[in-house]
Protein backbone atom coordinates (compact mmCIF):
# COMPACT_ATOMS: atom_id res chain seq x y z
CA UNK A 1 0.00 0.00 0.00
CA UNK A 2 2.85 2.14 1.16
CA UNK A 3 4.85 1.75 -1.93
CA UNK A 4 1.83 1.96 -4.45
CA UNK A 5 1.15 5.50 -2.81
CA UNK A 6 5.15 5.84 -3.28
CA UNK A 7 4.69 4.96 -6.73
CA UNK A 8 1.79 7.40 -7.74
CA UNK A 9 3.42 10.24 -5.91
CA UNK A 10 6.41 9.74 -8.28
CA UNK A 11 4.35 9.42 -11.34
CA UNK A 12 2.37 12.26 -10.06
CA UNK A 13 5.51 14.42 -10.10
CA UNK A 14 7.38 13.33 -13.38
CA UNK A 15 4.03 14.42 -14.66
CA UNK A 16 4.26 18.24 -13.04
CA UNK A 17 6.98 18.77 -15.22
CA UNK A 18 4.88 18.42 -18.55
CA UNK A 19 1.49 19.95 -16.98
CA UNK A 20 4.13 22.67 -15.82
CA UNK A 21 5.76 23.47 -19.11
CA UNK A 22 2.27 25.24 -20.22
CA UNK A 23 2.96 27.65 -17.70
CA UNK A 24 6.30 28.54 -18.95
CA UNK A 25 4.53 29.47 -21.94
CA UNK A 26 6.04 33.28 -21.97
CA UNK A 27 9.41 32.10 -21.82
CA UNK A 28 9.04 29.15 -23.99
CA UNK A 29 7.15 31.67 -26.40
CA UNK A 30 9.25 34.41 -26.53
CA UNK A 31 12.35 32.04 -26.99
CA UNK A 32 11.06 29.83 -29.66
CA UNK A 33 9.29 33.00 -31.28
CA UNK A 34 12.88 34.26 -31.74
CA UNK A 35 14.61 30.93 -32.67
CA UNK A 36 12.07 30.81 -35.41
CA UNK A 37 12.29 34.03 -36.74
CA UNK A 38 16.04 34.55 -36.59
CA UNK A 39 17.50 31.25 -36.46
CA UNK A 40 15.28 28.84 -38.18
CA UNK A 41 14.72 30.95 -41.38
CA UNK A 42 18.57 31.03 -41.96
CA UNK A 43 19.97 28.37 -44.12
CA UNK A 44 23.50 28.42 -43.61
CA UNK A 45 25.65 27.86 -40.15
CA UNK A 46 27.61 30.68 -40.50
CA UNK A 47 28.87 33.51 -38.41
CA UNK A 48 25.48 35.59 -38.79
CA UNK A 49 23.76 32.33 -37.37
CA UNK A 50 25.93 32.12 -34.21
CA UNK A 51 25.70 35.80 -33.69
CA UNK A 52 21.79 35.32 -33.54
CA UNK A 53 21.62 32.67 -31.54
CA UNK A 54 24.31 34.55 -29.05
CA UNK A 55 22.27 37.33 -28.63
CA UNK A 56 18.63 34.91 -28.45
CA UNK A 57 20.28 33.34 -25.53
CA UNK A 58 21.25 36.58 -24.30
CA UNK A 59 17.74 38.11 -24.14
CA UNK A 60 16.43 35.15 -22.26
CA UNK A 61 19.08 36.19 -19.96
CA UNK A 62 21.33 33.37 -19.97
CA UNK A 63 24.08 36.14 -18.96
CA UNK A 64 26.66 36.50 -21.43
CA UNK A 65 29.55 34.42 -20.44
CA UNK A 66 27.55 31.37 -20.37
CA UNK A 67 25.58 32.39 -23.79
CA UNK A 68 29.06 32.69 -25.18
CA UNK A 69 30.25 29.56 -23.74
CA UNK A 70 27.63 27.45 -24.92
CA UNK A 71 27.98 28.63 -28.40
CA UNK A 72 31.63 28.25 -28.85
CA UNK A 73 30.90 24.43 -27.13
CA UNK A 74 27.95 24.46 -30.34
CA UNK A 75 30.40 25.51 -32.97
CA UNK A 76 33.08 22.67 -31.75
CA UNK A 77 29.88 19.99 -31.43
CA UNK A 78 28.50 21.00 -35.35
CA UNK A 79 32.01 20.57 -36.91
CA UNK A 80 32.67 17.39 -34.97
CA UNK A 81 29.34 16.05 -36.28
CA UNK A 82 29.17 18.06 -39.22
CA UNK A 83 25.41 19.36 -38.24
CA UNK A 84 24.36 20.93 -41.60
CA UNK A 85 21.04 22.43 -40.90
CA UNK A 86 19.85 24.84 -38.54
CA UNK A 87 17.03 22.22 -36.72
CA UNK A 88 19.83 20.17 -35.80
CA UNK A 89 21.80 22.80 -34.54
CA UNK A 90 19.24 23.63 -32.03
CA UNK A 91 19.10 20.13 -31.23
CA UNK A 92 22.85 19.76 -30.61
CA UNK A 93 22.43 23.26 -28.62
CA UNK A 94 19.99 22.17 -26.31
CA UNK A 95 21.91 18.77 -25.82
CA UNK A 96 24.81 21.36 -24.75
CA UNK A 97 22.34 23.09 -22.65
CA UNK A 98 21.17 19.84 -20.95
CA UNK A 99 25.36 18.79 -20.34
CA UNK A 100 25.60 22.23 -18.53
CA UNK A 101 22.55 21.84 -16.59
CA UNK A 102 23.26 17.85 -15.53
CA UNK A 103 27.02 18.05 -14.71
CA UNK A 104 25.74 20.04 -11.03
CA UNK A 105 24.37 18.04 -8.14
CA UNK A 106 21.19 19.27 -7.27
CA UNK A 107 20.29 16.66 -4.47
CA UNK A 108 19.27 18.64 -0.91
CA UNK A 109 20.94 17.69 1.82
CA UNK A 110 18.33 16.49 4.46
CA UNK A 111 19.88 13.34 5.92
CA UNK A 112 20.68 14.82 9.21
CA UNK A 113 17.72 14.35 12.00
CA UNK A 114 16.76 16.51 12.30
CA UNK A 115 18.19 18.83 9.03
CA UNK A 116 17.85 22.69 9.40
CA UNK A 117 16.62 24.87 6.36
CA UNK A 118 17.73 28.18 6.12
CA UNK A 119 15.46 30.34 3.54
CA UNK A 120 16.46 33.57 2.60
CA UNK A 121 15.68 36.46 0.27
CA UNK A 122 14.47 39.63 -0.85
CA UNK A 123 11.46 40.76 0.34
CA UNK A 124 8.56 39.20 -2.00
CA UNK A 125 10.75 36.66 -3.66
CA UNK A 126 8.22 33.57 -2.52
CA UNK A 127 9.89 32.87 0.95
CA UNK A 128 7.06 32.10 3.04
CA UNK A 129 5.36 30.27 0.12
CA UNK A 130 8.21 28.23 -0.67
CA UNK A 131 8.22 27.06 2.48
CA UNK A 132 4.46 25.94 2.39
CA UNK A 133 4.90 24.24 -0.83
CA UNK A 134 7.94 22.60 0.45
CA UNK A 135 6.76 21.48 3.78
CA UNK A 136 3.69 20.06 2.56
CA UNK A 137 5.64 18.34 0.04
CA UNK A 138 8.10 16.67 2.45
CA UNK A 139 5.10 15.37 4.72
CA UNK A 140 3.84 13.75 1.50
CA UNK A 141 6.89 12.06 1.41
CA UNK A 142 6.02 10.66 5.35
CA UNK A 143 8.59 13.16 7.26
CA UNK A 144 7.49 15.52 9.65
CA UNK A 145 8.81 18.78 9.01
CA UNK A 146 8.54 21.68 11.34
CA UNK A 147 8.60 25.20 10.22
CA UNK A 148 9.94 28.28 12.42
CA UNK A 149 8.22 31.79 11.78
CA UNK A 150 11.61 33.59 12.32
CA UNK A 151 10.30 36.81 10.11
CA UNK A 152 9.39 38.89 13.06
CA UNK A 153 9.62 42.10 11.39
CA UNK A 154 5.88 41.88 10.27
CA UNK A 155 3.20 40.67 12.54
CA UNK A 156 1.16 39.80 9.00
CA UNK A 157 4.29 37.68 8.00
CA UNK A 158 4.23 35.24 11.10
CA UNK A 159 0.61 34.94 10.32
CA UNK A 160 1.02 33.84 6.82
CA UNK A 161 3.71 31.28 7.99
CA UNK A 162 1.35 30.37 10.29
CA UNK A 163 -1.65 29.76 7.70
CA UNK A 164 0.69 28.17 5.19
CA UNK A 165 1.66 25.63 8.53
CA UNK A 166 -1.93 25.35 8.51
CA UNK A 167 -2.92 24.41 5.31
CA UNK A 168 0.34 22.26 5.04
CA UNK A 169 -0.94 20.17 8.01
CA UNK A 170 2.91 20.78 10.10
CA UNK A 171 3.57 22.42 13.28
CA UNK A 172 5.18 25.28 13.57
CA UNK A 173 7.01 28.04 16.14
CA UNK A 174 6.50 31.26 15.78
CA UNK A 175 8.02 34.11 17.36
CA UNK A 176 6.73 37.49 18.89
CA UNK A 177 6.25 40.40 16.47
CA UNK A 178 9.48 42.58 16.90
CA UNK A 179 11.18 39.57 18.56
CA UNK A 180 15.06 38.77 18.10
CA UNK A 181 14.58 36.42 14.53
CA UNK A 182 17.89 34.28 15.70
CA UNK A 183 16.07 33.40 19.15
CA UNK A 184 12.82 32.26 16.84
CA UNK A 185 15.40 30.15 14.59
CA UNK A 186 17.42 28.74 17.88
CA UNK A 187 13.51 27.75 19.80
CA UNK A 188 12.82 25.91 16.23
CA UNK A 189 15.33 24.21 16.01
CA UNK A 190 15.86 23.22 19.76
CA UNK A 191 11.84 22.38 19.34
CA UNK A 192 12.63 20.25 16.57
CA UNK A 193 15.38 18.01 18.42
CA UNK A 194 12.80 17.79 21.24
CA UNK A 195 9.67 16.63 18.84
CA UNK A 196 12.03 14.27 16.92
CA UNK A 197 11.03 16.17 13.43
CA UNK A 198 13.22 15.17 10.16
CA UNK A 199 13.28 18.71 8.99
CA UNK A 200 13.43 22.21 10.64
CA UNK A 201 12.56 25.06 7.85
CA UNK A 202 13.35 28.44 8.72
CA UNK A 203 11.64 31.17 7.47
CA UNK A 204 13.17 34.85 7.55
CA UNK A 205 12.76 38.11 6.41
CA UNK A 206 13.11 39.61 3.29
CA UNK A 207 13.37 43.24 4.25
CA UNK A 208 16.52 45.53 6.03
CA UNK A 209 15.48 46.48 9.33
CA UNK A 210 18.26 46.12 11.88
CA UNK A 211 20.66 48.36 12.29
CA UNK A 212 23.11 45.97 11.32
CA UNK A 213 21.33 44.62 8.07
CA UNK A 214 19.56 41.81 6.68
CA UNK A 215 23.22 40.00 5.88
CA UNK A 216 24.50 40.27 9.81
CA UNK A 217 20.65 38.74 11.03
CA UNK A 218 20.56 35.78 8.66
CA UNK A 219 24.82 35.25 10.00
CA UNK A 220 23.83 35.47 13.48
CA UNK A 221 20.43 32.89 12.52
CA UNK A 222 23.44 30.54 10.88
CA UNK A 223 25.37 30.55 13.64
CA UNK A 224 22.90 30.03 16.15
CA UNK A 225 21.37 27.01 14.83
CA UNK A 226 25.00 25.65 14.56
CA UNK A 227 25.06 25.83 18.43
CA UNK A 228 22.56 23.12 18.47
CA UNK A 229 23.83 21.10 15.65
CA UNK A 230 27.33 21.20 14.04
CA UNK A 231 26.78 20.97 10.70
CA UNK A 232 23.29 23.38 10.58
CA UNK A 233 22.11 24.69 8.54
CA UNK A 234 22.27 21.78 6.59
CA UNK A 235 20.56 24.25 3.79
CA UNK A 236 20.79 27.60 2.83
CA UNK A 237 18.62 28.39 0.25
CA UNK A 238 17.94 31.61 -1.51
CA UNK A 239 14.82 32.18 -2.93
CA UNK A 240 15.08 34.21 -6.38
CA UNK A 241 12.35 35.48 -8.53
CA UNK A 242 12.61 34.40 -12.26
CA UNK A 243 11.06 37.51 -13.69
CA UNK A 244 14.05 39.55 -12.12
CA UNK A 245 16.54 38.34 -14.40
CA UNK A 246 20.07 39.28 -14.82
CA UNK A 247 19.62 41.56 -11.50
CA UNK A 248 19.14 38.12 -9.51
CA UNK A 249 22.62 37.30 -10.15
CA UNK A 250 23.93 40.47 -8.31
CA UNK A 251 21.62 39.63 -5.43
CA UNK A 252 22.42 35.87 -5.34
CA UNK A 253 26.05 36.97 -5.00
CA UNK A 254 25.65 39.52 -2.20
CA UNK A 255 23.58 36.36 -0.41
CA UNK A 256 25.99 33.75 -1.50
CA UNK A 257 29.06 36.04 -0.04
CA UNK A 258 27.27 36.62 3.35
CA UNK A 259 25.87 33.11 4.32
CA UNK A 260 27.40 30.66 1.65
CA UNK A 261 24.36 29.35 -0.35
CA UNK A 262 23.73 25.64 -0.89
CA UNK A 263 21.03 26.52 -3.19
CA UNK A 264 18.66 28.50 -4.80
CA UNK A 265 14.86 28.12 -5.11
CA UNK A 266 13.65 30.05 -8.31
CA UNK A 267 10.02 31.25 -8.07
CA UNK A 268 7.70 32.40 -10.07
CA UNK A 269 8.87 30.70 -13.38
CA UNK A 270 5.37 30.44 -14.39
CA UNK A 271 4.46 33.95 -16.36
CA UNK A 272 8.26 35.43 -17.02
CA UNK A 273 9.73 35.58 -20.36
CA UNK A 274 13.00 35.39 -18.45
CA UNK A 275 13.50 31.38 -18.56
CA UNK A 276 17.32 31.88 -18.87
CA UNK A 277 18.23 32.99 -15.25
CA UNK A 278 18.82 29.87 -14.06
CA UNK A 279 21.64 29.10 -15.97
CA UNK A 280 23.14 32.49 -15.44
CA UNK A 281 23.19 32.00 -11.74
CA UNK A 282 24.25 28.82 -12.12
CA UNK A 283 27.49 29.51 -14.24
CA UNK A 284 27.99 32.68 -12.40
CA UNK A 285 28.12 31.63 -8.99
CA UNK A 286 28.22 27.72 -9.05
CA UNK A 287 24.88 27.21 -6.51
CA UNK A 288 22.67 24.76 -8.13
CA UNK A 289 18.74 25.36 -8.60
CA UNK A 290 17.23 22.43 -6.30
CA UNK A 291 13.80 23.39 -6.68
CA UNK A 292 11.43 25.65 -8.65
CA UNK A 293 7.76 27.26 -7.61
CA UNK A 294 5.68 27.67 -10.97
CA UNK A 295 2.29 29.09 -8.98
CA UNK A 296 0.66 29.50 -5.83
CA UNK A 297 -0.51 26.79 -5.03
CA UNK A 298 0.36 23.89 -2.50
CA UNK A 299 1.34 21.38 -5.29
CA UNK A 300 3.33 24.24 -7.11
CA UNK A 301 6.49 23.55 -6.23
CA UNK A 302 9.08 20.86 -7.09
CA UNK A 303 12.91 19.85 -7.57
CA UNK A 304 14.02 21.11 -10.58
CA UNK A 305 14.83 18.49 -13.56
CA UNK A 306 17.08 19.84 -16.25
CA UNK A 307 15.44 17.62 -19.10
CA UNK A 308 12.39 18.62 -18.56
CA UNK A 309 12.98 22.24 -18.20
CA UNK A 310 14.67 22.36 -21.82
CA UNK A 311 11.57 20.45 -22.80
CA UNK A 312 9.84 22.69 -21.95
CA UNK A 313 12.12 25.90 -23.14
CA UNK A 314 12.47 24.24 -26.28
CA UNK A 315 8.33 23.66 -26.56
CA UNK A 316 7.00 24.56 -29.83
CA UNK A 317 11.00 24.99 -31.42
CA UNK A 318 11.98 21.37 -31.38
CA UNK A 319 8.71 19.01 -30.47
CA UNK A 320 10.43 16.33 -30.55
CA UNK A 321 12.77 16.00 -27.21
CA UNK A 322 15.61 15.06 -27.97
CA UNK A 323 17.86 12.39 -27.03
CA UNK A 324 21.03 13.42 -24.42
CA UNK A 325 24.47 13.83 -25.68
CA UNK A 326 26.20 11.35 -25.88
N1 LIG B 1 2.91 33.03 -9.75
C1 LIG B 1 3.63 32.70 -8.68
N2 LIG B 1 3.52 33.41 -7.55
C2 LIG B 1 4.26 33.06 -6.48
C3 LIG B 1 5.17 31.95 -6.55
N3 LIG B 1 5.78 31.85 -5.34
C4 LIG B 1 5.26 32.85 -4.56
N4 LIG B 1 4.36 33.58 -5.24
C5 LIG B 1 3.59 34.76 -4.78
O1 LIG B 1 4.48 35.82 -4.49
C6 LIG B 1 3.99 36.63 -3.42
C7 LIG B 1 5.05 36.79 -2.34
O2 LIG B 1 5.27 35.53 -1.75
P1 LIG B 1 5.77 35.37 -0.25
O3 LIG B 1 5.95 33.91 0.00
O4 LIG B 1 4.94 36.13 0.68
O5 LIG B 1 7.19 36.07 -0.36
P2 LIG B 1 8.25 36.34 0.80
O6 LIG B 1 9.61 36.17 0.20
O7 LIG B 1 7.96 35.50 1.97
O8 LIG B 1 7.97 37.88 1.11
P3 LIG B 1 8.40 38.72 2.44
O9 LIG B 1 7.98 37.92 3.60
O10 LIG B 1 7.67 40.01 2.31
O11 LIG B 1 9.87 38.92 2.37
C8 LIG B 1 2.74 35.93 -2.93
O12 LIG B 1 1.61 36.57 -3.50
C9 LIG B 1 2.87 34.51 -3.48
O13 LIG B 1 1.62 33.89 -3.69
C10 LIG B 1 5.29 31.23 -7.78
O14 LIG B 1 6.05 30.28 -7.95
N5 LIG B 1 4.48 31.64 -8.82
MG1 LIG C 1 7.59 36.01 3.93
Amino acid sequence: MAEQAAEERRARRESWWRRMSRRMDKASLSFSEQVRDVVLLRRDLDDAFYDDLLDILVAADAGMGTAEQLVERLRERVREQRIATAEEALAALKAEMLELLQGRNRGLRLDARPSVVLVVGVNGSGKTTTIGKFAHRLREDGLSPLVGAADTFRAAAIEQMRAWAERARVPIVAGRPEGDPAAVAFDTVQSGIARGADVVLIDTAGRLHTKGGLMAELQKMSRVVGRLIPDAPHETLLVLEAPTGMNAVVQARAFHEALGLTGVVLTKLDGTARGGTLLAIEAELGVPVKLVGMGEGIDDLNVFDPAAYLDALFAGVLDVPQPAAG
